[in-house]
């Protein structure tokens, strides 16, 4: 009897661990999500900094546990696709992955706007890195405010039109959690080491 509680509880503590662990792609809702009143929120809870090997930045290199990040699977519908979500302040990444060649070659363009609706950046193609098998996939990096809303539109080349039907893709979305008091405490560090050196020099 007890045996049975305690693997039970184990049991439940696994797929707790489980959950916490594994990165959560959450599936583009279809309904109303084409303009940026009806845009699809990506609440916070669903950043996460779990190991996934498709998030990076636009040099390839994997960010996945340096960065909270949400991914979506999203699909055409003949519409563009609206994801609004909170900012953290720092380094933000948006990349599209598996789009083209894959489920009809769809060619996409994305863009990134303010909380006022103004437009900050737009990518239509970029380089080839995990999840991308050619260059027509997009990617944008850009520092965002912490707590503003942001929205990510995803569309097709050119000028962000509309996703055809039978096209898929994937939205990462990562944003920095470097810690600011990092670099001030290694300046504060090697001033530290340059005035002992200098102590040094006057003792000698
Ligand atoms: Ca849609
Ligand atoms: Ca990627
Ligand atoms: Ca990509
Ligand atoms: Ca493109």
């Amino acid at each position: 009897m007890n045996n049975k509680l305690v693997s039970a509880a184990l049991g439940i503590c696994s797929l707790t661990t489980l959950n916490l662990s594994q990165a959560a792609y959450l599936t583009e809702s279809h309904s109303a999500n084409s303009s940026l009143a009806t845009s699809q929120y990506i609440d916070s809870v669903y950043f996460d900094d779990s190991f996934d090997r498709d998030i990076n930045t636009e040099n390839g290199l994997n960010i996945s546990q340096d960065s909270l990040h949400a991914s979506i699977l999203g699909s055409g519908d003949g519409t563009v696709d609206y994801y609004s979500f909170n900012g953290l302040s720092g380094q933000a990444y948006f990349d599209i992955d598996y789009a083209y060649d894959f489920g009809g070659a769809f060619d996409s363009w994305i863009e990134l706007y303010d909380s006022n609706g103004l437009l900050l950046a737009s990518n239509d193609d970029s380089f080839i890195e995990a999840g991308s098998f050619h260059g027509f996939d997009s990617f944008l990096g850009q520092e965002l405010d912490l707590g503003e809303m942001y929205y990510l539109a995803v569309g097709s080349y050119s000028g962000l039109s509309d996703i055809p039907f039978g096209a898929n893709y994937t939205l990462h979305i990562s944003q920095s959690v470097s810690a600011v008091p990092v670099p001030a405490a290694v300046w504060l560090f090697g001033s530290g080491l340059i005035a002992l050196a200098g102590l040094v020099r006057r003792k000698a």
